[in-house]
């Protein structure tokens, strides 16, 4: 781990639908949430986590973020709050309750997808809210392959989980979908096959930041370095991210 503060770029999750649980639980706070846009706020890229209790914060006039509280306390004091420091929460909801809720995630191909249960998600860092990125990120493939073997163990839908990773870095070594295939070579059959994950984790993010070339879309053909902050900026300038540290 780095010395100093962590930079994340956060990417803002806009709710299409709540999920059943999740309208039960914030029927009560109805009238706070109307005629706003509801965000859930991931840190860097991964879905949620079921045990986390998490905030509805009033960022300003328009947004309302679903985080961790100590996310938003942090934000309040970066810009994100209506005056500095205050953080304004209008109301409280489980992780559970929010598995099935469809967002819509930017510079995705899909209309919208849905929130859905990670082990191992803390509520100590980043905003409590993860991406997806099965194709780059062994703990996310593990958790996918999880989620579609056993559904019913994880209480969802399986047409929630019915998707497959879309390949985005090439890097020499590992292919076009460099966290299959780590999770295939490390013979990782699980998320909670802690060790082996940390250690394809390790390979994965090596490679591909070295060695690593994009090739889906707007920076197709750029190494994975030059896109970095490209894509940042990209997030930031069209209001679809934002930068936050801690
Ligand atoms: B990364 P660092 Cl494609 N609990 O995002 C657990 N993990 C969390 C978290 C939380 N509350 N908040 C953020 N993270 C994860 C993308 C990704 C990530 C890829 C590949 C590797 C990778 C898509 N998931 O992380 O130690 C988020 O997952 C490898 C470390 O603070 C975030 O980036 O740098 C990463 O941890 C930040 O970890």
């Amino acid at each position: 781990e780095g010395v100093g503060p962590q930079e994340y770029t956060v990417i803002k999750l806009k709710v299409i639908e709540w999920s059943e649980k999740a309208k039960s639980a914030i029927t009560p706070f109805e009238h706070l949430l109307s005629e706003k846009s509801i965000f859930l706020v991931a840190a860097t890229l991964r879905p949620e986590t079921m045990r986390i209790t998490y905030g509805l914060f009033k960022i300003n006039e328009t947004d309302i973020f679903l985080c961790t509280k100590r996310a938003a306390r942090n934000m309040a004091f970066q810009g994100y709050s209506n005056e500095r420091g205050l953080v304004t929460q209008l109301a409280e909801i489980k992780g559970a309750a929010l598995i099935g809720t469809k967002v819509k995630a930017p510079l995705s191909k899909y209309e919208g997808v849905y929130v859905l249960p990670m082990e191992n998600v803390l509520s100590t860092k980043g905003t409590g809210v993860v991406t997806s990125v099965p194709s780059d990120s062994p703990d996310d493939f593990a958790t996918l392959q999880d989620l579609k073997k056993k559904p019913e163990y994880y209480n969802i839908n399986p047409a929630w989980a019915d998707f497959e990773p879309i390949p985005i870095i090439n890097t020499p070594t590992y292919g076009d979908l460099s966290a299959p295939a780590v999770c295939k070579l490390k013979k990782i059959n699980s998320q909670k096959d802690r060790v082996q994950l940390a250690e394809a984790k390790e390979l994965v993010y090596k490679e591909g930041f070295y060695n690593g070339t994009m090739i889906y879309e707007t920076f197709k053909g750029r190494t994975v370095q030059e896109a970095k902050p490209l894509i940042k900026d990209l997030l930031i300038s069209t209001g679809q991210g934002f930068i936050y540290n801690e």
